[in-house]
């Protein structure tokens, strides 16, 4: 008898029925109606602890800005292609731009006096300055600078549209939820006008000035939002923030997340919570030598070296990292960071997906 390819894979599965003639026929019936019973693949759909189909990778920041380069010289960038941005492809994906299932990760481009012409959509974004300044983004009309260290919001159906209003050409850090709204079939799209129309270069935009003093939130605004209204967290801030609880633990006082480890989230003031519903963001700050933790949770995550040298290590695997390198991390994989003469970490992730569906998990291993 010739086995139907689903009897074929059955047979390597526990706990299946004896093959037979009919058994066969049944899987037959089973693949001519499109059905599938549970008893052959429930290994794969139901293990007993996540098995992602992402894998650890890690890119080299260098390598990423070549290629853009090359791109900048041979790729126009203007309507219909609409951003001359790159996206990581996770190996364990099937060739899809996605850096994990829920997140894309890409380096995005802009030659001198260029523009990406203004759209919206519902997906949500941001921007994360590596290297570089000169081009503002305009969001909902209001022009965001960007620079080094900078870390800039674009929530879902906001218009944006970037120029570059320098004479260097400028290269950043994208991300966004695009793999999840694909996979849920949630997408929607609209274009805008081809040419940014406030060119403008504010070094801080209004966003800024209404909601960007600590712990001042403007009496007119009482509502809370699902996205952060702070356009752009700016360095000298999240700087300031990472060297005080480094300062703080050599008085002796808390604020560290473990020891030489300075960590802090950026959060929407309006409820204190993530930056935006499906991403959370985050900058770390290692003193030199310092090993972290094994971490591992529930969702995946991208991080990008900010400033600093050292070694990443996901699962079995290890890289060495510096300035710019990208190591994506998948779902429930322990990863550690050991810094060499210290280090800076831009880190995102889809943990406030699975926080909100109340399926979030994390394990922590102290090391030897
Ligand atoms: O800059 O608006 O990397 O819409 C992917 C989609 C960037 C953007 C990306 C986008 C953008
Ligand atoms: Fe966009």
């Amino acid at each position: 008898m010739t086995l139907s390819p689903v009897s074929l894979k059955a047979l390597d599965a526990p706990g299946q029925p004896t093959p037979s003639p009919e058994l066969d026929e049944l899987y037959r019936g089973f693949e001519r109606e499109l059905l599938v019973p549970l008893w052959t693949e429930i290994g794969d759909l139901m293990p007993t602890s996540p098995r992602p189909a992402a894998v650890a990778h890690r890119w080299r920041w260098s390598e990423l800005v070549e290629l853009a380069e090359r791109a900048g010289e041979l790729v126009p960038v203007g309507r219909g292609g609409e951003r001359r941005a790159i996206a990581l492809a996770n190996p364990g994906l099937g060739g899809a731009p996605f850096a994990t299932p829920t997140l894309w990760a890409a380096i995005q481009y802009l030659n001198p006096r260029e523009d990406a012409p203004v759209h919206r959509h519902t997906q949500h974004a941001f921007r994360f300055v590596v290297e570089g300044e000169g081009v503002w983004t305009v969001v909902d009309g209001d022009p965001v600078a960007m620079r080094r260290g900078d870390f800039l919001l674009t929530p879902g159906w906001r218009f944006h549209g970037h120029h570059n209003q320098s004479d260097t050409p400028m290269a950043w850090l994208d991300g966004l939820d695009i793999p999840f709204v694909h996979a849920t079939g949630s997408a929607f799209f609209e274009l805008g006008p081809d040419a940014v129309e406030d060119r403008s270069t504010p070094v801080r935009s209004r966003a800024e000035r209404l909601w960007a003093h600590p712990g001042l939130r403007p009496v007119s605004q009482p509502s809370p939002a699902p996205s952060s209204p702070i356009a752009a967290y700016r360095w000298e801030h999240t700087d300031a923030a990472l060297a005080d609880q480094l300062a703080l633990e050599d008085e002796g006082h808390p604020g560290v997340i473990e020891p030489g480890h300075a960590a802090v989230r950026f959060t929407n003031p309006t409820t204190g919570g993530d930056v935006m519903p499906t991403i959370r963001a985050e900058m770390h700050r290692l003193r030199a030598g310092v090993r972290t933790a094994s971490r591992r949770e529930v969702g995946s995550a991208v991080w990008q070296v900010f400033d600093g040298e050292g070694v990443a290590r996901v699962a079995e695997r290890e890289w060495p990292v510096g300035r710019g390198d990208l190591v994506v991390v998948p779902s429930w994989v322990p990863l550690t960071f050991t810094a060499g003469a210290g280090l800076d970490l831009f880190r995102f992730s889809d943990t406030p997906i699975f926080e909100r569906l109340h399926a979030d998990r994390v394990e922590v291993e102290q090391g030897p």
